[in-house]
């Protein structure tokens, strides 16, 4: 399986976050806590490498928040900032206005000097499913921007204005051209970053086990009492079909929303 995904409307959202970002002054780049180093976008890290950054590694809940803790060092640089987050909870994108305040310090004191309150513009960026619409409803305090729990549900460009002088602009998550390194493509193909249909997930959920065999053996034992293998775990399940035999997509899809839905546990990919 060789994973590559990108429709025509990332293509026109990448053009459309390039002409944006001229007149932007933060860019606010959501990554997902459980492999948020794969969720950097190579294209998206090109556009943006001008402005300042605030990286914010979303489903903190879900992720294993030690190894989050050491990533963040690593994203920080002058003009970049990085926090963890949980986007569902509310109030819980406080912390990212005063980030913009600091990050966008430049302009606002400029304006200030002139005696005029400035607006500060941001764009959120990411790619699919990392819960960029999630964290603008939650700054806006209310549901204005569609969510789902699926890639793709964000079509366009959407400004939206926050209040306090700060608007944002929620966008389609994107990918880049060419997946070629395909350990990435696998993590963000768990995560809900790649559509469903093009992925084979029998060979999906056989490379997730494995993976999580490695990283988190104690996790994937407690989950499915001791049962490794697709057809154990299917025995454990109960995903019998008719004449004795193992249901393995059934299995497969089961392995893949249990990691989706954080029922194995707490995990962060390296
Ligand atoms: N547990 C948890 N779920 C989250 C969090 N943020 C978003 N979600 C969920 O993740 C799913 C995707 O959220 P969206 O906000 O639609 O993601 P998006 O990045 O806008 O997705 P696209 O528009 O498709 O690119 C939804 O089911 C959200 O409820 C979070 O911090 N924790
Ligand atoms: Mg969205």
């Amino acid at each position: 399986m060789k994973i590559n995904w990108f429709p025509g409307h990332m293509t026109k959202a990448l053009g459309e976050i390039k002409k944006l970002l001229v007149n932007v002054d933060v860019v606010v780049y959501v990554l997902d806590g459980r492999a948020p180093l794969s969720c950097l976008n190579p294209s998206l890290s090109t556009l943006a490498q001008n402005k300042p950054i605030l990286y914010v590694v979303n489903k903190i809940d879900l992720a294993d928040e030690e190894k989050v803790d050491k990533i963040l060092p690593k994203l920080r640089s002058e003009g970049r900032d990085a926090i963890k987050l949980n986007s569902t909870m509310s109030g819980a994108g406080k912390v990212i206005r005063q980030k913009l305040n600091t990050l966008a310090k430049a302009k606002i004191e400029k304006y200030k000097a002139k005696g005029v309150k400035t607006t500060i513009r941001a764009v959120v960026v990411g790619v699919p499913n990392c819960g960029k619409s999630t964290l603008v409803n939650n700054l806006c305090g209310k549901a204005k921007a569609v969510t789902g729990d699926r890639p793709g549900v964000t079509k366009g460009l959407q400004w939206l204005n926050i209040g306090d002088n700060v608007e944002l602009c929620d966008t389609p998550g994107t990918l880049y051209p060419n997946l070629t390194d395909q350990e990435i493509a696998k993590k963000l193909a768990y995560l809900g970053s790649i559509k469903d249909e093009i992925l084979e997930e029998t060979e999906l959920a056989l490379n997730l086990l494995k993976t999580l065999q490695n990283q988190y053996p104690s996790l994937l034992e407690n989950r499915y009492k001791g049962a490794v293998t697709l057809e154990e775990i299917a025995h454990v399940r109960g995903f019998i079909i008719s004449g004795g035999e193992s249901d393995l997509d059934r299995t497969a899809q089961a392995v893949i929303d249990d990691f989706r839905k954080g029922r194995i546990g707490k995990i962060t990919l390296d």
